[in-house]
């Protein structure tokens, strides 16, 4: 079989970054660990707090190790669970200290919401059904909005919330 000698140069830039695109790929799987942070793991939407992260007490940030902490926080129209205070009022503020690495766990009860902390990498899609978690590194200090931006219903603005990130 004669192959010209242009065929010959595409069949090789072809597979060649069929190839470079397989490795990147598994470079970032197997060696950076990189894997979708959520929807492993699912949870019966009309009971939450059967699963041990959304019962109530344990809603809100809990520190787990130095420096290390998790949210956990159940979302519903049209609020963000975020636990309750010592005095029985509904947390809305989410502090932690610059630099610490936060793993955020949310699920929702009823309908789809998101979760935003608006100006940093925090942003995920929360469905019924299961678990959407993401870790990070709070690097920056400030207030940071949490916002909901999958439209849930006519609440859907009132869903919102704070990180505070202080020094
Ligand atoms: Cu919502």
């Amino acid at each position: 079989m004669h192959l010209h000698k242009y065929e010959k140069i595409w069949l090789i830039f072809g597979m060649a970054s069929l190839v470079l695109f397989l490795l990147i790929i598994g470079f970032a799987a197997f060696w950076k660990g990189t894997h979708p942070q959520s929807h492993i793991e699912t949870i019966d939407p009309q009971n939450v707090e059967a699963h041990d992260a959304f019962k109530p007490e344990n809603l809100g940030i809990r520190e787990v190790a130095d420096g290390k902490y998790i949210v956990n926080i159940v979302a519903s129209a049209f609020n963000y669970d975020f636990g309750k205070d010592k005095e029985g009022n509904a947390i809305k503020t989410i502090r932690v200290p610059k630099g610490s690495t936060v793993l955020y766990q949310i699920t929702t009860k009823d309908v789809v919401h998101g979760f935003q902390v608006a100006g940093t990498n925090v942003n995920m899609m929360v469905e019924p059904g299961h678990i959407s978690r993401y870790e990070t590194v709070m690097k920056n200090t400030g207030e940071f909005t949490v916002v909901c931006n999958e439209y849930c219903g006519i609440g859907h603005h009132q869903m919102f919330g704070t990180v505070e990130v202080y020094e």
